[in-house]
């Protein structure tokens, strides 16, 4: 049953937090799969959609959600997307005024808020695009890389190397699965919570070369349950990333201001400053904030 969008309906941010509420809970309805929890696999959906951003021609990123198109959907970087684009597909259906580059970064801000992270200060105002506006396969990182391929990658969204290495904490949570992108694994033993883990355990723990026909990967010497991907492991490895990586590691605090800040600026990637509805972002509610 598709709800009709009813005439001059102009959403408010109380509408916002409805589907934020909606996507909120829908991460619990995960059962058996993976850790428990969608959290992951939508935040993972959310940063695919905004990091294909072309700074010089500003192309990409999240404003027109071009990965509901072929041949974006089928990229290989987008492997195991679709689960998250078909359970907000659920979420549109209820909320059908909602654009989908709208629906999928405030995915991503309920993903990292309710699994424990910061708030992620969000407004609407993506509209939806078309298949022509689809960006071109090699725009999101490859794991089997290093140091200069990161900065290439996000050094062409516009990011530097402090808010590169904070964007990698994100891989706190989650975990790689040999079906979409061949890696094994969570990187953390906790990966429905957003901490600084990941950095600590990259300092804290052995890394060494997971002995297996998969792609190269890391895992942790003591355990061997958990992974670090190459583009990990180089966090450590060069000199101006390890002080940022150090850093993390140290303080949670800092890790979740930082993490906050480049996180908001990556999911408003694309989007011109004029289609955004409000003048400054909004601070969404958890949903154990709320009255609910
Ligand atoms: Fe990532 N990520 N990511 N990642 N990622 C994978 C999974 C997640 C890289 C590669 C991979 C970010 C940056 C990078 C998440 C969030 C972010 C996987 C496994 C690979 C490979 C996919 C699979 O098999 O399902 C590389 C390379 C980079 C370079 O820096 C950034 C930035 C973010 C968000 C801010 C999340 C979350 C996951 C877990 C997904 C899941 O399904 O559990």
């Amino acid at each position: 049953q598709v709800a009709k969008v009813k005439a001059n309906f102009v959403p408010t941010k109380e509408d916002y937090q409805k589907v934020y509420n909606k996507i909120a809970e829908l991460f619990d309805e995960a059962g058996e799969y993976d850790d428990g929890s969608y959290g992951p696999v939508i935040l993972r959906l959310a940063w695919h959609s905004s990091g294909t951003y072309d700074k010089d021609t500003k192309t990409g990123g999240s404003n027109y959600a071009t990965m509901r198109f072929e041949p974006e959907s089928l990229h290989g970087a987008n492997a195991g997307l679709n689960v998250a684009r078909d359970l907000m597909e659920k979420i549109k259906q209820e909320f059908p005024w909602i654009t989908y580059g709208d629906l999928w970064t405030l995915g991503g801000v309920a993903a990292v808020q309710e699994m424990s992270g910061p708030k992620i200060p969000w407004r609407p105002g993506r509209i939806d695009g078309h298949a022509e506006h689809a960006t071109p396969d090699g725009r999101l990182p490859d794991a089997s890389q290093g140091g200069d391929h990161l900065r290439n990658i996000f050094g062409r969204m516009g990011f530097n190397d402090q808010e590169i290495v904070a964007l990698s904490g994100a891989h706190a949570l989650g975990r790689c699965h040999s079906s979409r992108s061949g890696y094994e694994g969570p990187w953390t033993f906790s990966p429905t919570t957003m901490t600084n883990d990941f950095f600590k355990l990259l300092f804290d723990e052995k890394w060494v070369w997971k002995k297996w026909s998969g792609p190269k990967q890391y895992e942790d010497k003591k355990t061997k349950t958990l992974m670090m991907l190459p583009t990990d492991y180089v966090l450590t490895q060069d000199k101006s990333f390890r002080k940022y990586a150090r850093a993390y590691a140290d303080s949670n605090e800092l890790f979740f201001k930082d993490f906050s800040a480049v996180v908001a600026r990556l999911f408003e990637l694309g989007v011109p400053t004029e289609q955004f509805v409000a003048p400054e972002p909004w601070i969404m509610k958890n949903l154990d904030e709320q009255d609910t």
